[in-house]
Order: C-alpha cells, then structure tokens, then sequence
C-alpha cells in the first residue's frame, strides 16, 4: 500500500491519535478506513468535519503538505477575478486536440459535518436547501433538478458515461461511508444544454461543475465564478483561512477545484516519461472516465494537481500553461 495515510500514520502519531473524537464522533479508524480497506489509494484518508482536520493534525497535516506543498501555518486566498485572465485565448482553436473542457469545485455547508458522517436526516435536509438555492438561479443557469431516486436506470448510466453524473458505488467513497442510505438525497441539477451542473450529496454535499466542448477555458471558468457567487448568496460554504474550502478528501482543499480538460495525446501519452512530464509541470493525469478510470483512444484528462495555497485564477493559469507545453511536446512528437 502506497497510500499517503499509511505513510504518515506511523506508530508514533496513531499513538497521538488513538483515542481522539472529533466532533462529528470520527476516531481514526474512521478517517483511514478507505484506505485501509483499499490498498491501492493513493491518500487513504477522509475528514467528517472540519473538527477533524484540527484534532487529526498529526496525520493530516503531513499528508496536506505532501499533496499541495502546503505548511501547517500558511494562509488560503481565494482569487476569482477574471480581468487576469483577459488575453487567454481558447487552447484549441483548431478543435481538433481537446474533446471537452471541465472546471468543478467542490463545496460544503457550513454547520453540517461532510458526507462521511452525514445522518440520514441531514443529508435530506441539505438536499432540500441546494434545490432551493437551484431553483432560483436564472438565465444560463436556470434549470432542473434530477434526484436519484426518480431517475431511470438507463438515464444514470447514460449520464455517468456522457462525462455528466457521478459513478454508482464507487469503492473509495463506499468504504468513507460517503454511499449511506444510497440514492436517497442524491441527484443532479443541470441546465438544459448540460454546461452548468450540480451535484447533490455525493463526496462532497455540492459539486458545482461547468463543462462545454473544445477548449475554451476562460468561457468555462466565467460560468462557473457566475454559479458559484449566485450560489453562495444563498448558502454559507464550510470555509477557513487556513485550509480554504473545506472538502471531505484532503486532495481537495483550498479552491476544491479541478480544472481539466480531455486532450487527444496518442504519441505523448505512449512514452515512458508521460506521467513524470506530467507532475513536473504540476498536472495530474486521470483516463476519461474519472479518477482510476483508464485512457481511451490516447485522450487523457489532465488537470491542475495542486489545489489549496493557490488562487483560482492560479489553478487556471497553470492548467493552461501546462496543455499547452503538452501540446507542443506531441506536435514535436509528430514531427520526428
Ligand atoms: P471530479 O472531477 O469531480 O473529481 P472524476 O474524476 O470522477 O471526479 O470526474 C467526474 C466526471 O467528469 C467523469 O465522468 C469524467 O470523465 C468527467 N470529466 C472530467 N473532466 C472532463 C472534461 N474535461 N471533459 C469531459 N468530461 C470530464
Ligand atoms: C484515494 O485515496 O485514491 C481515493 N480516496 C481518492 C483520492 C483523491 N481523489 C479524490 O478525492 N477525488
């Protein structure tokens, strides 16, 4: 197991944190579960509130500091100003490399612990408000509210395998505790054209998600700052000024955004220096149906992999430097 709990929760530090209850009654064998239970994680780890984040310290901070570089004592600024983002210019003009583009943040409601340790009563509780809070929004983002539990079979797994919806039973968030009560409380909401979605009561309580074909990734990234500030005139997320937006997986921290596109990198993708390019210029690398899905055809979805300690707008920036260094490496690729 390689996982990052597993790294960090040496025998000294369980000792710290062995008979510690953070307010949502997590001890750690709640927090390691996932990963114990899946040894190939690649964290292992999942906070039921942000209590849990302050009395598991020892364990998170460690893990928080190897994913997104980010010390204990350091502070988050949220930055959605799109004025520095004016000279971006779509990454594909020619729309024949990127298949889609796709920004999501993930959210939380303050004074509700996160789907790890939702009680049933609650999760419907939050339901109720986000589709409220839905219902009122207008123009492009006006649209409807799909629970679950109404939802045909066939409509799921078309709209899971479109890129749309979220995975049924996923092993990771099972053993989190994340799928209690399933489909109860959970759906989606989407705008007619299916560019501006929400998911409801999944890994966290909302994922505010903006998507549209090609590569126009200021366009996107403008849509979802408009949901987002509408959204949040409504609801008061889990927030701090040390760890940002509070998310039930550590990766997630700080701007909870994942900014990626779905990049055509048949030559690229094939060499053995793929994943280390990659990570070196800050990208994370996912096949195209999600995280521990595999590549198809050689379309990669490639994302920013730091998240907490850098603007939005930053998360953005290093996304689009980054295609477009990929995008160079392939043309040279070609041209060999
Ligand atoms: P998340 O992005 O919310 O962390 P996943 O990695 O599981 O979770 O992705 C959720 C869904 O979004 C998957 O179906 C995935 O294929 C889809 N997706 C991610 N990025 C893109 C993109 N750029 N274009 C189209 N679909 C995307
Ligand atoms: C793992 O440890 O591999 C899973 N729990 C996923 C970790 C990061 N991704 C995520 O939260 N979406």
């Amino acid at each position: 197991m390689t996982a990052l709990a597993k790294k960090y929760l040496t025998a000294e530090v369980l000792g710290k944190l062995a008979q510690v209850r953070a307010e949502c009654g997590f001890g750690i064998e709640d927090i390691v579960r996932s990963g114990v239970d899946n040894p190939d994680s690649s964290i292992g780890a999942y906070a039921g509130d942000e209590d849990c984040y302050g009395k598991f310290a020892p364990l998170f901070d460690p893990i928080i500091n190897d994913y997104h570089g980010y010390a204990a004592d350091a502070s988050h600024h949220s930055n959605f100003d799109i004025n520095s983002l004016m000279n971006m210019e779509d990454m594909d003009p020619s729309g024949e490399v990127i298949i889609s583009t796709r920004i999501r943040v993930a959210r939380n409601i303050k004074g509700f612990p996160f789907p790890p340790a939702l009680s049933t009563d609650d999760r419907a509780v939050i339901e109720e408000k986000v589709v409220a809070a839905l219902n009122n929004l207008q123009g492009e983002l006006s649209g409807t509210y799909y629970p679950l539990v109404e939802m045909r079979e066939e409509t799921r797994i078309q709209l899971t395998e479109d890129h749309f919806l979220f995975k049924k039973g996923d092993r990771f968030l099972e053993s989190a505790g994340v799928n209690g009560d399933w489909p109860a409380s959970r759906g989606i909401f989407h705008s007619d054209d299916k560019q501006f979605l929400v998911w409801v009561n999944e890994e966290d309580e909302l994922r505010i998600i903006s998507m549209q074909p090609g590569g126009d990734l200021k366009q996107v990234f403008v849509r979802l700052a408009q949901a987002i500030a509408a959204i949040e005139s409504e609801i008061t997320f889990a927030y701090n000024d040390h760890l940002g937006y509070l998310t039930s997986c550590p990766t997630n921290l700080g701007t909870a955004m994942r900014a990626s596109v779905h990049v055509k990198l048949p030559l690229l993708g094939k060499t053995q220096q793929f994943q280390q390019t990659c990570a070196t210029l800050g990208l994370s690398v996912r096949g195209i149906h999600g995280e521990h899905s595999e590549s198809e055809g050689g379309v990669y979805d490639i994302s920013n992999k730091q998240r907490l300690g850098i603007s939005e707008v930053e998360c953005i920036k290093r996304l689009y430097a980054g295609i477009k260094d990929l995008l160079a490496k392939e043309r040279q690729l070609g041209t060999i």
